[in-house]
């Protein structure tokens, strides 16, 4: 398949596509915005090496100097761990981001975007974006649910975390015709908790059942993505009473401050690492790379199964 002009791929990728071979796309908001340096850049590396342990090229994409990049040097990604002037980019941001030539960290929905241009079906992330508390009357809903309406990647995630509204999360993702799949579970997970007051919609037992999957899907043309909530290890998991009141008490400084639209998320991640003494960036870590198994294996059973 060509490649879109416009993207730079790095050699590693550009010949695993060629070969139609496994590739995982990571995103680069989770590197930037959702854990403090150093440790975002440790992890983004350990990531791609799990990935590469896995049998998959790892694809971590973000903008830099406006240009879209699928893969990255050890340089770019310390670039992007701890440069300040790193945007948090989602879909309405890139256009800018390209024009001006500036860095850019892009989110699930412009990391997916970018990854179904250069032709990856498989991405592995920590937590998506949804419909936030109170979206009733802030209308504050993440443009990944929409992407995930419209693009066809995979997302391997570990479900959703509870500052947002889990359960208008997963009726929104109902409405937009994404399966939501549980992977080995029946409830659908809360990001640092295995469970969360929610069933996950679907369930899955093993990767090639996933794979079948996004076959079925769009070989029938459903376009869209699938979201594989992936539960935190048991090992790594934080209680959901203990993680629900440092959440509740980040919500509350959040609205007295009066943060709104993209900088919420950020700062609701940041806080409940301070309010938890630094565990809920060991669960968000643990998760990450758990993630990255996962996502491994589907992007290898995908490869196997597509005639592409
Ligand atoms: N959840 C996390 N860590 C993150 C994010 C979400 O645990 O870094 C980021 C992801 O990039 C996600 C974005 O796509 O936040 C959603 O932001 P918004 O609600 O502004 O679309
Ligand atoms: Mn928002």
């Amino acid at each position: 398949m060509t490649i879109h002009p416009m993207l730079a791929l790095t050699d590693e990728v550009r010949s695993a596509l060629a070969e139609a071979r496994a590739v995982v796309a990571l995103e680069s908001t989770i590197i930037s915005h959702g854990m403090p340096y150093p440790r975002n850049v440790a992890m983004a590396r350990e990531v791609e090496d799990i990935v590469r342990e896995g049998g998959a090229v790892p694809a971590t994409i973000a903008v830099l100097d406006g240009i879209p990049r699928i893969g990255l040097s050890a340089d770019e990604l310390e670039l992007l761990g701890s440069a300040p002037d790193v945007a948090k980019v989602s879909i309405r941001d890139l256009p800018h981001v390209v024009a001006t030539r500036a860095h850019g960290a892009t989110t699930v929905a412009s990391t997916m975007r970018l990854a179904a241009l250069a032709g990856i079906r498989v991405f592995v992330t920590g937590g998506l974006g949804g419909v936030h508390q109170g979206a009733t009357d802030s209308m504050d809903e993440s443009a990944d649910l929409t992407e995930l309406g419209r693009t066809d990647v995979a997302v391997v995630c570990a479900g959703v975390k509870s500052i947002l509204d889990i359960g208008l999360t997963l009726e929104r993702l109902e409405t937009l015709g994404v399966p939501v799949v549980g992977y080995g579970t029946s409830d659908f997970p809360s990001f640092y908790s295995r469970t969360s007051d929610f069933s996950a919609p679907l369930r899955a037992d093993d990767p090639a059942t996933l794979a079948a999957m996004m076959r079925a899907k769009w070989d029938l043309g459903l376009e869209g993505g699938i979201v594989v909530a992936n539960p935190v290890p048991e090992a790594e998991e934080m209680s959901r009473a203990d993680i629900d009141g440092l959440i509740a008490t980040a919500l509350a400084e959040c609205g007295q401050r009066g943060i709104t639209g993209k900088d919420i998320t950020p700062f609701l991640l940041g806080r409940i690492v301070e309010l938890s003494g630094g565990r809920s960036l060991e669960t968000n870590i643990a998760l990450v790379r758990n993630n990255a198994r996962l996502g491994a294996a589907l992007a290898v059973a995908y490869a196997g199964a597509a005639p592409r």
